[in-house]
């Protein structure tokens, strides 16, 4: 069994988390998911997400490509949850490229390409300037 460990925010879920998540289930048979907790996004982003933790926790395990889902409480644990959920695979999208390359001792390392022309802070955006 391939075992696949992927990460992110997944605020405001759109079709971009959709189609990351369904490409990385196809990487392998069982598919765990580090959502990225509400402090960890503050002091990355300087703003708390517009779902909280909970909500966006809930949204990803829903999906029937996703079998388990845990809360990312640092950029720095990846290797720790690579480790304790004895992933095969890393996936990330394709901005972070050669960002996790380190980890390729541990497991594989693939990154995918964002879906184009859809993010969080666009759909933000539109919603405000439409009020
Ligand atoms: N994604 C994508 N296409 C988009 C937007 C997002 O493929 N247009 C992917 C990202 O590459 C990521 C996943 O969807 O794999 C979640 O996206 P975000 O919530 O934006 O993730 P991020 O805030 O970058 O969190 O440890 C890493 C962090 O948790 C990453």
């Amino acid at each position: 069994m391939t075992r696949v460990l992927t990460f992110g925010t997944f605020d405001l879920f759109h079709i971009g988390h959709v189609n990351m998540l369904l490409r990385a289930a196809e990487l392998g048979d069982h598919v765990t998911v580090g959502v990225s907790s509400d402090a960890l996004n503050f002091s990355k982003k300087g703003r708390y997400p517009v779902y909280r933790e909970e909500h966006r926790m809930a949204i990803v395990a829903s999906l029937a490509c996703v079998h388990e889902v845990f809360v990312e409480e640092s950029l720095e644990l990846k290797g720790d949850y690579i480790r304790e959920h004895r992933a095969d695979v890393l996936v990330m999208g394709d901005d972070w490229a050669g960002k996790f390359d380190h980890y390729r001792e541990l497991c594989d390392v693939v990154y995918l390409p964002r879906t184009a022309e859809v993010s969080t802070t666009d759909i933000i955006q539109s919603i405000r300037d439409d009020l």
